[in-house]
């Protein structure tokens, strides 16, 4: 059985918009909900939500999901990234551009981690409203290492467009 004794919360970030973007995330989600050394403990709704960056590519659709994690970032980085290639996404053309799936480590613990393929918490969260949302709609009462109560935060955050589907 999984020893999941000194284990971690971790959030889990969860994009798509492109080959039916609802349907990568739901895959995803089983997908880490699978993965040995992770436990799931909650996942948000869906949202949908117009690009951010470059505007010439479609709507999103992103979700979040906590887990308790044994492993270590790189390590669940390195998972993570497995299964953003089994979902076809190609790592290469436009920063910025449309992608089948993007699987972000959001927060992992208290910790603040600066590599060079990995940057916790992830660059840019305070500013992206499809990430604080669902966040707020499972971990309400959240801290962002380094960065402040998540309520608070959200207050500077607007919504832009974001919608929560049913
Ligand atoms: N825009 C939205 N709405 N959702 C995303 O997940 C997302 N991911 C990205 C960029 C291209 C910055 N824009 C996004 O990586």
């Amino acid at each position: 059985m999984t020893d999941l004794n000194q284990s971690i919360t971790a959030f889990i970030g969860l994009g798509s918009n492109l080959a039916s973007p609802a349907m990568q995330i739901k895959s995803a989600h089983e997908a880490i909900a699978a993965l040995p050394s992770i436990r799931e403990l909650a996942f948000s709704s869906l949202y949908h939500s117009a690009p951010m960056g470059p505007q010439d590519q479609p709507d999103y659709i992103n979700a979040v999901m906590a887990i308790e994690t044994a492993l270590s970032p790189l390590a669940l980085l390195n998972e993570l990234q497995y299964i953003e290639q089994t979902h076809g996404r190609i790592r290469q053309g436009q920063r910025w551009g449309a992608r089948t799936l993007d699987l972000d480590i959001l927060i992992y613990g208290e910790q603040l981690i600066e590599l060079p393929d990995l940057t916790i918490p992830h660059s840019g969260i305070t500013e992206r409203a499809f990430v604080l949302y669902p966040l707020f709609e499972i971990a309400p009462l959240l801290k962002i290492p380094g960065k402040g109560k998540l309520a608070d935060l959200l207050t500077d955050c607007p919504l832009s467009g974001l919608k929560r589907l049913e």
